[in-house]
């Protein structure tokens, strides 16, 4: 069996910053993992080059499941997003290895496809409602079958979700925290009437999602839920923060609106209530910050039993290598549910040349052996790390809201 020889973190930023882990055998073979945690990037970097790479050498590359035990139950302390991340960076790496040496894509070894596509959902956003549809028009014209809707709210400056781009979506973008002004009263009022615009100009045949980002209380997201019910959204995303679990049974109460949640979770033990109590019907926990493929599939499973599907984060802050991860994963498992796609920029697609292609609203990961993704180091070089932080919100009277 190959073991590792060498391992080394790359900090690279191609219109964001992306820290990629690249692990070497002793037969030459390469494997890379994102290791990108937005706005806290060299925590992560710092976490693999000081206290993981020292501890991977020698290791047996292709014992994923027994280095993944190792590092989460050897660090003593356990779980965390800065930790799962380092560790998914690992387990991507040696999965990309382990497919590499198969002549498989990683999909292959993980039970093989279940689907011949994954779909996949574009954000469609604005200043405006009239902007929000025209983006929406846009993406439906380039296939997709399901869109997020995001609008800016009147008199709210810097909403969340509302980016200059429309193809990409780029939140942490100054070198301190941008200061937002949040009213939950001003947006409830404005996505009701977003929706039902909506359903007028775009029909009933595409999937329309929304991203409350952590803003409502409990009651609050279950009176939006039920605004929005006549307009069938495919789900409301994040409604509330999900530290308190058992605070979405209140949602539950009030509306029969679908609910995602779990872009920020780092470990099963997130989302261990949500899904048995069948709270949430998407869980959106992504390959980079829950754990890697190894724990991923364990979220998976664990959903599966309780009819809850997956729909993992994947926004422009995730490395293409972290995209194709979640594509092999979408493909094999059956409570697959829909992915988010988010857009790379030209720069970032060049400094990680990939197999993924898009076609009909759908992504296939290919078949190149491994995930699929490497890394154009020379490339890389050319883009030095910048700082950036993700916004802060305030609400109008200046206290501490959740961004
Ligand atoms: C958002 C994210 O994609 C989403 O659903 O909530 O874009 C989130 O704001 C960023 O990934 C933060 O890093
Ligand atoms: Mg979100």
């Amino acid at each position: 069996m190959p073991k590792i020889t060498a391992a080394k973190t790359i900090v690279t930023s191609p219109g964001r910053n992306f820290v990629t882990l690249k692990i070497e055998t002793e037969d030459g073979v390469t494997g890379i993992g994102d290791a990108t945690l937005n706005g806290r990037e060299l925590a992560v970097e710092s976490y693999l080059s000081e206290h993981v790479i020292p501890c991977l050498i020698g290791r047996e590359s292709h014992q994923i499941e027994d280095i993944w035990q190792y590092l989460y139950r050897g660090a003593y302390w356990r779980r965390g997003p800065v930790t799962m991340s380092a560790i998914a960076a690992v387990d991507m790496a040696l999965w990309d290895i382990k497919g590499k040496i198969a002549g498989l894509p990683v999909y292959q070894l993980l039970g093989g496809a279940c689907r011949t596509g994954v779909m996949v959902y574009g954000h469609a956003n604005g200043e405006t409602i009239d902007e929000t549809l025209a983006a929406a028009r846009d993406y439906q014209a380039l296939g997709y079958k399901a869109i997020r809707l995001q609008t800016g709210v009147p008199g709210m400056a810097g909403t969340y979700g509302v980016s200059k781009d429309k193809l990409f979506y780029e939140p942490a973008d100054s070198d301190l925290p941008k200061e937002t002004v949040w009213s939950s009263e001003k947006y409830m009022r404005v996505v009701p009437e977003l929706f039902g615009r909506a359903r007028e100009a775009l029909g009933w045949d595409v999937h329309l999602l929304h991203d409350i980002h952590h803003r409502l209380t409990p009651i609050e997201a279950g009176r939006l839920g039920k605004d929005l019910e006549p307009y069938r959204p495919f789900w409301m995303e994040d409604p509330t923060p999900a530290e308190n679990q058992a605070a979405f049974r209140l949602i539950r109460q009030h509306t029969t609106t679908p609910i995602a949640v779990g872009e920020i979770f780092s470990s099963i033990w997130d989302c261990k209530q949500l899904i048995e109590e069948q709270l949430v019907d998407y869980i959106r926990a992504t390959v980079v910050h829950a754990g890697g493929l190894t724990h991923l599939k364990k979220i998976a499973h664990l959903a599966e039993l309780y009819g809850v599907r997956t729909g993992c984060h994947g926004a422009t802050d995730l490395s293409p290598v972290a995209m194709a991860a979640a594509l092999h994963f979408d493909l094999s498992i059956p409570n697959f549910g829909v992915q988010e796609y988010m857009r790379h920029t030209a720069e970032t697609d060049a400094v990680f040349p990939h197999a993924y292609s898009f076609a009909d609203g759908m992504l296939h990961p290919g078949d190149a052996p491994g995930l699929g993704v490497e890394i154009d180091e020379a490339a890389a070089a050319r883009h030095p790390y910048r700082r950036a932080y993700l916004p802060v919100a305030r609400r109008e009277d200046g206290s501490m809201h959740d961004w």
